[in-house]
């Protein structure tokens, strides 16, 4: 008996020491896995940002956040493309064979890899694919590591009246060209691209949004 309320004892402080080494290293973990996360979209917004610069030295332009003929098909029907449109037209600009390309990593589009989802469930207008590595019609978009889609403007649209409309696990956000304190835009003459970060909401690259240009918080 005595053996056995010994045990008893112990299993009890070694059930309070795992409580307290987990309470310590949950949050460590936790912490651990968002700075990695982070870190991720930092540099993807980096190398995305050469990518794109890489398709402005071929073309001498930056790709059309606006992309008109990329109109989206659902149930057969033909309709305009209302949402995560500029994120939309980046990956068909960077995954085309024309224009020096494709400037993306084809196994990016690999079914088992997560970087390129289609969220809206959309598929191309037929033509618009013709050119690129995909094999079906689907309009994917670039995904940061918290599965939101980077906000995407190249700087023939600031002046546009348009708001982006992104879509996501059935909620939805808006996205506008953003200016600095003093009312000019970032990057005037190239494009903003940002991360809406680990909240997943867009703060207009305020808050934790990851942005592709330095940027006074
Ligand atoms: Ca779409
Ligand atoms: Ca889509
Ligand atoms: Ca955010």
């Amino acid at each position: 008996m005595r053996n056995a309320g010994f045990t008893l004892v112990e299993m009890l402080i070694v059930c309070a020491v795992a409580l307290i080494v987990a309470s310590i290293m949950i949050p460590a973990v936790v912490h651990i896995q968002r700075k990695n996360a982070e870190r991720l979209a930092e540099n993807e917004v980096k190398e995305i940002a050469a990518l794109i610069e890489q398709y402005k030295l071929y073309t001498g332009v930056y790709p059309q956040a606006n992309l008109l003929e990329i109109l989206a098909e659902q149930d057969g029907q033909t309709l305009s493309n209302t949402t995560n449109l500029g994120n939309e037209s980046l990956v068909l600009a960077l995954c085309s064979l024309d224009n020096g390309g494709p400037y993306l990593r084809r196994d990016l589009a690999d079914v088992n890899r997560k970087k390129l989802q289609n969220l809206d469930r959309d598929n191309a207008w037929k033509v618009a694919l013709n050119n690129t590595f995909f094999t079906d019609s689907e309009l994917r978009e670039y995904v940061d590591p918290w599965g939101v889609p980077y906000v995407y403007f190249d700087n023939s649209v600031y002046f546009d009246t348009t708001v982006h409309t992104y879509t996501v696990g059935g909620t939805t956000f808006q996205a506008r060209p953003i200016k600095d304190p003093q009312g000019r835009f970032y990057e005037p003459l190239g494009f903003q691209l940002w991360s809406c970060g680990p909240n997943r909401v867009n703060d207009q690259g305020k808050g934790d949004d990851i942005t592709a240009w330095v940027v006074d918080r």
